[in-house]
Parts: C-alpha cells; sequence; structure tokens
C-alpha cells in the first residue's frame, strides 16, 4: 500500500445545534489522530442520505437498483475478504482476563491501546470522517441510550440511519453534557494524494475492540455489517450487556439484560395478547419467526413484531420484565428469503433497501437463492462476475442481507416505538440442531430454564467468518457477542429471576425446528408452522394447555399441538422429539466440559441442575 500523505488536521465546522464540548473535544481528538481530509457532521435527514448514496454510486460502491421494480433501493458488493463478522479479531479489554472471561479474546486495555493507536494514526487521509449520532431505542426512552460513531465509511453512514434513530434529535437528548458511548471505526484504507479509491476500501487487518470500564469501542479494517455498524452488536450487545450486569454490580439498581433475541406479539382469536422474546444464533431464520404468518388453519391468530435481533430488557415498576427493541431497522439474511418462508419480510424489501453481497438481475433488481425456484438465465453476481445457472457458484454471497426500515413492516407491532417497552412472558432459546435436541421443552422453573439455556449447542452458520456447521456451545445464543464473563453472566440471570420472583418471571423454552432425517432433510416444516409450538406455549402461560414431564422438562404430547391444515404423522413427531439416551449422555459430556472451561465464577445452581439430569437419564 501507498504510504499515506499526511494531510493537517481538518476544520471541524461543528453545527451551532450542538452543545456538548466533550464530544466536540473528542472528535478533535479522533481526527487529529486520524487525520480525515473533511469531517462532516451526520443531520440524519433523507436529503443527506440520497446524498451519500448518489456519491458512493459515483464511487462504484453502490449500485441503484431498477427504479420501477425496487424503488430507492442499493446494492452495495463488498470485497470478497469481507463479508461476515470476525469473532477471532474481537476484543473485550476489560482490565482482567477474568472479567472478559475464557469465550472471549482479551488483551490488557493499555497494551490494546498502544496497538490501536499505531494502526489508527493517520488512518482516515484523504477520506471524510462521518459524524454519526444514535439512540438506541426510542429517543429519550428510559431504557434507551446513545452513541456516537465517528466513521470513515459513508456505507456505514447510511446504514445507521436505517438500523438506529439516527440523526440531529439525538443532540437534543444529549443536550449539554448527556453520556454517549463513543464508537470509533475506520475502513483502515488511507488514500494518497491523487490515489484512486476503489470500490470496498477495507483492511487485512481487522481488530473489533471493545474497553467495558470506558464504554469505548475501536473497530479496524472491516466495513460489513456487525464489525462496522457499532451499534449493533458491539454497542447494543458487547457494552449493554455489561452496563446492564454493571448496574446490578455497583448495586444502583436490580442490573438489566442486553439480548440476543427477536420480540415478537402474538394474539389469540379471543383477543389474548403476549409477547415473547427468542434467542437464536446468528442466521437462524429470528427475522423469519419475529414475522410469522400462522397458517391459514390458524383463523384469527395474530403475530406481530417489535424486533428482529436484539432485545434491552429490564424489570418495571410492577415486577415484570418489560423489553425494548434498541435497533430501527433489520439487517438480515438474504439467501433463502421468499414470499413462501416470509411473504411478510418480502413485503419489507419492496423499496427504500440497501441490499449487500446479493446478485443484480438484467432488469437491474436483485436474487439470491431461495428467492424463486428457478435462478435467471444470467445474473451478476455478488463478486461483479457473469453468472448462469450452470456456473456451479452461488449468486448471492451465504451471509448477504438486507437494511430496511423496522416501520416497513407490514405487521409491525403497535406497541414497537413505545419507551416503556412490552412485558415479556415467555423466553425461547433455540439452536440449529439435526439430532439430539426435541422440538420444545419447557423448564419446570427458572434455574432449569437458565441451565438450558446455559448449555445451549448449534451448528455454525455463515454469519461468522469461519467453519460451518460444527456443532459448538453458544450459551444464550450470545457467545460472539457477551462482554464480560460468560459464568458472571449466568449470576446475573440467575439473580435477576429470583429479584422478580417466581411469580413474574417468564417461563422459559428450549425449541429445535432443524431436527433431520435418515437423508439429511428437515423433518419440521418450520416456520409459520412454528405457530404451532408457539400456540401450546401460550395456553401454557394461560394454564389451559397439558404436558408430560421428561428428564429436561416439560413437553407436548402429539395430542397437545394443533394439527389443523398440516399432514404431520405421530412417527414424524416421535422422530423429532424421541430422546435418545445415548446421545444425551454423550450430550451432557460436552455440557461437562463447557462448564470446566466456565468453572471460574460458575454458579453451584447449574452444577446441581446438571447433577439431577443426570441422575434422571440414569434411570
Ligand atoms: O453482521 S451482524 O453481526 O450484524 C449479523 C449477525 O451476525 O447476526
Ligand atoms: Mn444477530
Amino acid at each position: 500500500m501507498n504510504q499515506p500523505v499526511m494531510t493537517g488536521v481538518a476544520a471541524l465546522n461543528v453545527p451551532a445545534y450542538i452543545k456538548h464540548q466533550k464530544l466536540i473535544d473528542w472528535v478533535a481528538e479522533v481526527a487529529a489522530l486520524t487525520r480525515p481530509a473533511r469531517i462532516y457532521w451526520c443531520d440524519g435527514s433523507q436529503e443527506e442520505y440520497d446524498r451519500l448514496c448518489a456519491e458512493m454510486v459515483a464511487a462504484g460502491t453502490m449500485k441503484k437498483l431498477n427504479q420501477d421494480l425496487r424503488p430507492n433501493s442499493y446494492l452495495a458488493c463488498s470485497d470478497p475478504t469481507d463479508v461476515a463478522r470476525v469473532e477471532d479479531r474481537t476484543f473485550i479489554c476489560s482490565k482482567t482476563k477474568e472479567e472478559a472471561g475464557p469465550t472471549n479474546n482479551w488483551m490488557a486495555p493499555a497494551e490494546m491501546r498502544t496497538t490501536l493507536n499505531g494502526l489508527f494514526d493517520g488512518c482516515m487521509a484523504g477520506r471524510t470522517l462521518y459524524v454519526v449520532p444514535f439512540s438506541m431505542g426510542p429517543l429519550g426512552s428510559p431504557i434507551a441510550h446513545i452513541g456516537v460513531e465517528l466513521s470513515d465509511s459513508p456505507y456505514v453512514a447510511v446504514n445507521m440511519r436505517i438500523m438506529t434513530r439516527m440523526g440531529k434529535a439525538v443532540y437534543d437528548v444529549l443536550g449539554a453534557d448527556g453520556d454517549f458511548v463513543p464508537a470509533i471505526h475506520t475502513v483502515g484504507a488511507p488514500l494518497a494524494e491523487g490515489q484512486q479509491d476503489v470500490a470496498w476500501p477495507c483492511n487485512a487487518t481487522k481488530y473489533i475492540v471493545h474497553f467495558p470500564e470506558t464504554r469505548e469501542i475501536w473497530s479496524y479494517g472491516s466495513g460489513y455489517g456487525g464489525n462496522a455498524l457499532l451499534g449493533k452488536k458491539c454497542f447494543a450487545l458487547r457494552i449493554a450487556s455489561n452496563m446492564g450486569f454493571q448496574e446490578a454490580q455497583s448495586g444502583q439498581g436490580a442490573g438489566w439484560l442486553a439480548e440476543h433475541m427477536l420480540i415478537l406479539g402474538v394474539e389469540s382469536p379471543e383477543g389474548k395478547k403476549h409477547y415473547v422474546a427468542a434467542a437464536f444464533p446468528s442466521a437462524c431464520g429470528k427475522t423469519n419467526f419475529a414475522m410469522l404468518i400462522p397458517p391459514k388453519s390458524f383463523n384469527g391468530w395474530k403475530v406481530t413484531t417489535i424486533g428482529d435481533d436484539i432485545a434491552w430488557i429490564k424489570p418495571g415498576a410492577d415486577g415484570r420484565l418489560y423489553a425494548i427493541n434498541p435497533e430501527a431497522g433489520y439487517f438480515g439474511v438474504a439467501p433463502g428469503t421468499n414470499t413462501k418462508t416470509n411473504s411478510n419480510c418480502m413485503a419489507c424489501l419492496g423499496e427504500n433497501t440497501i441490499f449487500t453481497n446479493v446478485a443484480l438481475t438484467d432488469e437491474g433488481d436483485v436474487w439470491w437463492e431461495g428467492l424463486t425456484k428457478e435462478a435467471p438465465a444470467h445474473l451478476i453476481d455478488w463478486q461483479g462476475k457473469d453468472w448462469t445457472p450452470a456456473s456451479g457458484t452461488k449468486a448471492a454471497h451465504p451471509n448477504a442481507r438486507f437494511t430496511v426500515a423496522a416501520t416497513q413492516n407490514p405487521v409491525i407491532d403497535s406497541a414497537w416505538d413505545d419507551p416503556a417497552g412490552v412485558p415479556i412472558s415467555a423466553f425461547i432459546f433455540g439452536g440449529r440442531r439435526s439430532t439430539t435436541v426435541p422440538l420444545v421443552t419447557e423448564a419446570r422453573n427458572w434455574v432449569e430454564g437458565v441451565y438450558m439455556a446455559a448449555t445451549m449447542g448449534s451448528e455454525t452458520t455463515a454469519a461468522a467468518a469461519g467453519q460451518m456447521g460444527v456443532v459448538r456451545r453458544d450459551p444464550f445464543a450470545m457467545l460472539p457477542f457477551i462482554g464480560y464473563n460468560m459464568s458472571d453472566y449466568f449470576q446475573h440471570w440467575l439473580n435477576l429471576g429470583q429479584k422478580i420472583g417466581a411469580a413474574n418471571a417468564p417461563k422459559i423454552y428450549c425449541v429445535n425446528w432443524f431436527r433431520t432425517d435418515a437423508e439429511g432433510k428437515f423433518v419440521w416444516p418450520g416456520f409459520g408452522d412454528n405457530m404451532r409450538v408457539l400456540k401450546w406455549m401460550l395456553e401454557r402461560i394461560e394454564g389451559t394447555a397439558s404436558g408430560v414431564e421428561n428428564v429436561f422438562g416439560l413437553t407436548p404430547e402429539f395430542k397437545d399441538l394443533n394439527w389443523d391444515g398440516l399432514d404431520f404423522t405421530p412417527e414424524q413427531f416421535q422422530q423429532i422429539t424421541s430422546i435418545d439416551k445415548a446421545a444425551w449422555n454423550e450430550e451432557l459430556k460436552l455440557h461437562a466440559e463447557l462448564f470446566e472451561k466456565l468453572a471460574y465464577h460458575l454458579p453451584q445452581e447449574l452444577v446441581a441442575t446438571k447433577a439431577e439430569i443426570e441422575k434422571r437419564l440414569a434411570n
């Protein structure tokens, strides 16, 4: 790479409406380090969004899609080496290694700062530094928090406008001395004078760094998804989970939870409504579940969306748990999405959408694997190459994404933007498991539920860089997202359950939609048919449905689920609910391995729960 020309510090040009001196000083300090050619303060307006998109089209970063087929929508294609979150480059730099815990990469804060100061020195040369103010959660909500991201990527600025409440109004909430989480992002590709830019600048060296003590985020080298849109996994999960834990630790409150969960509302034909929050690892269909369309036979049942990826949850004045969606948009997986699997999602994507790493049709529209049964005869694939069905490659990257505003969701819940949040009646935890784990199990109590969530395993997906399809323990679907020691996190959940008490505690369920048959085909139809499981849960909450106890908890029998409109036999039900004792003995060995790794601060209740399961399994 060329040596960047050392530009002087760009003029700050602070807009008159910004009164927060600490914020202004911080921007100046970061500019002095990173030396951008220009500084631009985002106001979040439509005019600004359109202008930045037009600039990216001119620069070759995005293509404008056919205005008639996909109005106000764009396609961005990333560098082929920058397509997913980089978990092995993600660090939690707490004071001590124990505070980050054995599941996180750690480096001493001072050492990491030295590394970052070197990397960030002049890293924005020739580029614009965008100041991106945003609120996670409804502006001014007692559950919401503010962040400011400084990024040299206009792609980040426009995506943040969709994914968060971004713009001028944030400064009104901040005032002269409000708290904010400072987040610094660079693609790590300084431009020398006269050097031609590339369509997707990035750097082979990547660092996604969190300093929980000072609540800072520093991200280097990637322009993609959770690596770069720092309000999402970095702030709303890693930093926020730490904030919720610290609040309880410091004795300043009960503490709260930042979870990798969708939130949905479900209403019966009789008008009984409940909200449930569900945790699944990345790319396991959270967006589909959050927008579920009940089967035709479930006439009168309604499912509505609060959020599709992240939930912030706090005890309310009445002792129940209340949740908000801190985000304002969906950054969902495109491949596999179609009018059959998720027609609500397809309706979201009709206009005003940014697509990343999908394929381009000859008509100037988008396509991805699974969108239509038959692929078009010719496409430009996500790497810009000619593609035909005979190519033998994927036209869209398996982790290709769409970014779209939540307000475009036809089944958005009327309370989705309510600053008070919605009361949660149940938690659902689900992994992707082709064997062993049954369709649905209800925990008999909070501790048993926490055990289920803590020991959850899942087969890995394309959402993270690395090997696909291997089972890894993914406690609470938070393995890549927990901002502190995993065992302390388990304890925080147990403590919170105690504080709210059994009467207020949501029921906890463990589900698995992904069991396969001898041919490797999914047995459970999933998608809208997950409503059958959801209905049983609601009836359990209402106290009207039964089930039978097994070694792990309580499960429905065939007769307990509604089968109207689905050809599903008791034999098939047996296939996805059977408990193979030998497989479970192996599974428990993996729980033991996990507990060994998490021994430091591991709650004794969980060890005791494991012993009880082992005892029941031996009978
Ligand atoms: O790239 S993201 O981290 O935003 C998506 C995901 O992994 O869920
Ligand atoms: Mn996610």
